[in-house]
């Protein structure tokens, strides 16, 4: 495979201040609206009466001011910055229950953060499974000093869809016993799909769907890319999905990996890309094939059994004679094919000038992932604890010393594992439910190990693509069967490990991840899957209580719980 050289040969991490940043600001009204996401009607989570919402394009060093107007009736919403660190201003996270109170309806709350790095994120819900009803968008940070040469560049913010609403999966998913929400009708890129149709049809394949017939308007036509020859766009690809895994082809064109997560990784060259929910990428695409075609953007499921089709957009040059693609559009990889998922990912590493992880760590976790049942409810435990999120946000409870606002005992450190077997379904299946967190020093590295298993019944173990927030953390390495302490620690990567802020952990497999509590605040680490965090999968972090308990928090965070009666009174009995 040729390898091509678009790239400069280091990268710099520059993390900027520039001494013109600017303010982005604006006012944003969430409501549902009536929507045709994948030609047929449902109701999604709007933003300015837009769906997707509005992309942020700001530049390293800016301040982002959104004031968030809750226009829904009869529920609150917060969102969440992914992948922006909140460094100085963890309340601006977004977390409900961890870092601030649902805003009510109604009423405003106004997010504050600056992006001091570059790089390609998104925002979302982050109440209940807010997300998967369609309140997300695209957030580029641009570098003023771009290291990167391209022409041209497009986003395409890829998320699954369901016909039912989220109301109706939440209470599935909480009902005893669970009602499976099933797989998405419709996978759809920049919020747009085709359910009840195929672009493709006229290749005439078996039991394939008719051939569509929305028109150029319609809420649920693709959105073409228009190209022109012997150029290079960079493509800026991020996935909200609440349950998918995907994996992206552009037929006759290959992909040059260059970021992931808002961190340049050394490139190399794919013919697909696999991308978990949670996860961003640039690729970069020369736009060296024949310029008088049309070309399919495929994006299908990995990981679990496909039962949605492939999402399809096309990508135009500008003198192109065909009225559309003459060749199929590509296959998707096999779905189960884990090796392939895992050969992807092991070639990700962090691109040159990047600093190295520190040698050591202070401490570890191993966090076994499982999944049990509550009093007959179906949940996903940490180390044996199902995550409860409390009323009261850990940040304001910390913040004010409320210890009755959730549990003050923390879950396991480590399990000890010697005799659990993770590739059985567990032995009891009963879990407990819980509100501790972990508490960490300021200024420590610590390493996560994550340890998956065999779920509940028969043999299968899931993918989980876990997320942290306030945080970049290095990816080590992965493994298979059951991580093996003061032994697998050697194999970790410490030498060029990339830089990320989500990382996939395999069936049957450990991931094994290190960062620093450097970012005083509470941060949320969890499965980026809706449905696995909605059944408990989460851990909380908290950094330097000292310095927390010294921090400004704007009262408006915190308006609910027992910080609501501690702000009436200003703690006074
Ligand atoms: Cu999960």
């Amino acid at each position: 495979m040729a390898v091509i050289v678009w790239w400069l040969l280091t990268v710099v991490v520059v993390a900027f201040h520039s001494a013109s940043a600017a303010v982005v600001e604006s006012t944003w009204e969430v409501e549902y609206k009536y929507w045709w996401p994948d030609c047929k009607e449902g109701i999604v989570m709007a933003i300015n009466g837009q769906f997707p919402g509005p992309t942020i394009d700001a530049v390293a060093g800016d301040t982002v001011i959104i004031h968030v107007v809750n226009k829904l009736s009869t529920e609150g919403v917060v969102i969440h910055w992914h992948g922006i660190r909140q460094k100085g201003t963890p309340w601006a996270d977004g977390a409900a229950g961890v870092t601030q109170c649902p805003i009510n309806p109604g009423e405003t709350f106004t997010y504050k953060f600056i992006v001091d790095k570059a790089g390609t994120h998104f925002y979302h819900g982050h109440y209940g499974m807010q997300r998967s009803s369609g309140l997300y968008g695209m957030l580029i940070v641009r570098s003023p000093k771009e290291r990167l040469i391209y022409d041209g560049e497009f986003n395409l913010l890829l998320s699954d869809w369901w016909h039912q609403s989220i109301h109706a999966q939440e209470l599935a998913l909480s009902s005893r016993p669970m009602r499976w929400i099933g797989e998405p009708q419709s996978l759809l890129i920049n919020g747009r799909g085709q359910f009840n149709c195929s672009q493709a049809a006229y290749f005439n394949k078996e039991g394939e769907k008719d051939l569509c017939t929305f028109k150029e308007n319609d809420q649920c036509a693709p959105q073409t890319l228009r190209v022109e020859p012997n150029r290079v766009y960079r493509l800026r690809i991020a996935s909200t999905t609440a349950l998918a895994s995907l994996n992206l082809a552009v037929e006759g064109h290959q992909l040059v990996v260059v970021e992931a997560d808002g961190n340049y990784v050394a490139p190399f060259t794919v013919n697909d890309i696999d991308v978990y929910s949670g996860e961003t990428y640039s690729v970069l695409l020369k736009t060296n094939a024949l310029p008088s075609k049309k070309y399919w953007i495929s994006v299908g499921v990995r990981g679990r059994e496909p039962k949605t089709p492939q999402a399809l957009t096309v990508i135009n040059y500008v003198d192109a004679t065909e009225s559309r693609p003459s060749h199929p559009p590509p296959v998707t990889p096999i779905w189960n094919d884990t090796d392939r998922s895992k050969s992807f990912s092991k070639k990700i590493f962090a691109a040159k000038g990047y600093p190295k992880p520190p040698e050591k760590s202070h401490d570890q976790l191993i966090l076994l992932n499982t999944q049990n049942l509550y009093e007959d409810y179906t949940k996903w435990s940490i180390n044996n604890v199902s995550l409860s999120v409390p009323v009261t946000p850990y940040l304001g409870s910390i913040r004010y010393g409320l210890k009755s606002a959730y549990d003050l005992k923390s879950p396991a450190k480590k399990l000890i594992m010697d005799n659990y077997d993770i590739m059985k379904p567990p032995p009891n299946p009963n879990t407990t439910k819980g509100s501790g967190i972990y508490n960490f020093a300021f200024g420590i590295v610590v390493d996560v190990i994550l340890q998956n298993a065999n779920v509940l019944k028969g043999v299968i173990s899931e993918i989980h693509p876990w997320h942290i927030h306030g945080h970049d953390f290095w990816v080590l390495g992965y493994g298979e069967g059951k991580f093996k302490p003061g032994i697998d620690e050697k194999t970790f990567n410490l030498k060029n490990p990339p830089l990320r802020n989500t990382v996939v952990l395999y069936p049957f497999g450990w991931t094994a991840i290190r960062f620093v509590t450097d970012n005083p605040g509470v941060w949320f680490f969890h499965c980026h899957i809706e449905p696995h965090l909605h059944m408990g999968m989460g851990v909380v972090f908290v950094e330097g209580v000292d310095r927390i308990g010294k921090m400004e928090i704007p009262d408006e965070a915190l308006g609910c719980g027992l910080t609501r009666k501690w702000l009436m009174n200003r703690g006074r009995p």
